[in-house]
């Protein structure tokens, strides 16, 4: 997410090793998406507490050559936090006409069932929203950000594991009150099935999304039993919010949308496990989003194919086609796509993970059929494992597309790619390897 306030571009990275990193867009974060139970480990790894890095643009763009030239630094101060495993500008949540931002710590611990201070073992999660100023931000750490919102102890038994904070975006305005909002996912969220981390069986991870709304005195609510909104999955192993998006405003009217990815949502029977995947936008309203579950979006799409995980990554992609409405991205990492040649074949061979992204136009009356795709035509090429945007990259008024595709092989196998499309405004463009 960027600002453009006095001509200046902000960048904020999450990092959770200490790897250096090349800046790119507006909003990189390392590691992010997936959690699921205990199989989000870094191997080797004993403590990983995460920071995350923001970068001030300038007229010559980002100059900064490693994190140690980050001009803030924003850490967790605990073990095993994972703080930065997702990050975003959080628009003006305060109103104070400085952009804010909002950090996520998936495995931040909460030492709830005093006095046993067990930080880190929970990963409950957190999510952290530091203020901007115009000295920039607000403090470094948990103890002075501006927001810290944690399950509370009352939670914490019953969500260990919530991943609270594993996605986190700027929301917009979805109330239309002036003050920007923010949505912020928890996979392992489970509203039916609490689960108490005994024995080697995964967590049921139905995952939600939750709503939190600015003001004058920003950030409403302090943990998920006052979000402005909770949307559950309520389904076995859906992963609902395993990346949510602010999706602008897609259907005209006035309100800023919220998109929801769930890469495990099933297509029939839960038990199966099926993973097609799906995606889920919500309107907002004078009152915000009075969702509760999946099952009430004002719009879907599902996977279609047996491991697909479609809404793996969700986002929004801007104004693609110069209607004036907000555009949709979705990524789909695992869709097998049918080989070229398919008038032989007929799909019954498929590109094993080969991977997709589609973009539907936003519209006042439908969003059924995805405009374009973006597919990365090679096995295990994982098309739409990330994506990214808005952004006007040739500054021709419509926006452009970024895909990630990391098992992309060109030079080096698996060197990984981003796609940049440049939107004509009518139809893709092909793909550009960057
Ligand atoms: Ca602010
Ligand atoms: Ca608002
Ligand atoms: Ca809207
Ligand atoms: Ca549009």
């Amino acid at each position: 997410m960027t600002t453009t306030r006095f001509m200046v571009v902000m960048t904020l990275i999450g990092l959770m090793m200490s790897f250096s990193m090349a800046p790119a867009l507006a909003e990189v974060s390392v590691g992010k998406g997936e959690l699921k139970g205990s199989t989000l480990r870094i191997k080797g790894e004993a403590a990983v507490s995460g920071a995350a890095y923001i970068f001030l643009g300038g007229p010559s763009g980002i100059t900064a050559a490693s994190p140690a030239d980050a001009n803030f630094v924003l850490e967790s101060l605990q073990i095993q936090a994972w703080f930065g495993h997702d990050v975003a500008g959080a628009g003006d949540v305060n109103g104070d006409g400085f952009d804010d931002v909002i950090v996520g710590a998936p495995r931040y611990g909460q030492p709830f069932n005093p006095p046993i201070q067990n930080q880190g073992s929970g990963e409950q999660g957190a999510v952290f929203v530091f203020l901007g100023s115009a000295s920039g931000i607000v403090g470094s750490n948990p103890s002075d950000a501006h927001a810290m919102i944690v399950p509370v102890s009352t939670d914490a038994p019953s969500q260990i594991r919530a991943f609270f904070g594993g996605s986190v975006d700027a929301a917009g305005d979805i109330n239309g009150d002036g003050y920007a909002d923010v949505v912020i996912g928890a996979t392992g969220w489970n509203r039916d099935r609490p689960w108490l981390g005994l024995g080697t069986e995964d967590p049921p991870s139905e995952g939600a999304a939750f709503i939190y709304l600015g003001g004058p005195s920003g950030i409403t609510g302090t943990n998920p039993t006052n979000a402005a909104a909770r949307i559950d999955g309520d389904q076995l192993n859906a992963f609902m919010g395993n990346d949510v998006a602010g999706a602008g405003d897609v259907n005209a009217d006035g309100f800023d949308d919220v998109l929801v990815g769930a890469s495990g949502y099933p297509a029939g029977d839960p038990l199966l496990r099926s993973q097609e995947g799906a995606a889920f936008l919500f309107f907002g309203s004078p009152s915000g989003i009075s969702a509760t579950g999946a099952a009430q979006a004002q719009w879907s799409v599902r996977g279609t194919l047996g491991g697909e995980r479609l809404g793996r990554a969700v986002g929004c992609a801007g104004d693609v086609n110069g209607d004036g409405l907000s555009d949709l991205i979705i990524g789909a990492r695992n869709f097998a796509g049918a080989i070229a040649d398919d008038a032989v074949y007929n799909g019954s061979i498929r590109l094993t993970g080969e991977g997709i992204a589609y973009v539907f136009t936003g519209s006042a009356a439908d969003l059924a059929t995805a405009a374009v795709t973006v597919r990365s035509g090679q096995e295990a090429g994982s098309a739409g494992y990330s994506v990214g945007g808005p952004a006007d990259v040739n500054g021709d008024g419509l926006s452009d597309l970024i895909v990630g595709v990391p098992g992309f092989t060109r030079n080096q196998v698996r060197e990984g790619a981003a796609f940049i499309h440049l939107s004509d405004g009518t139809s893709p463009a092909p793909p550009q390897v960057n």
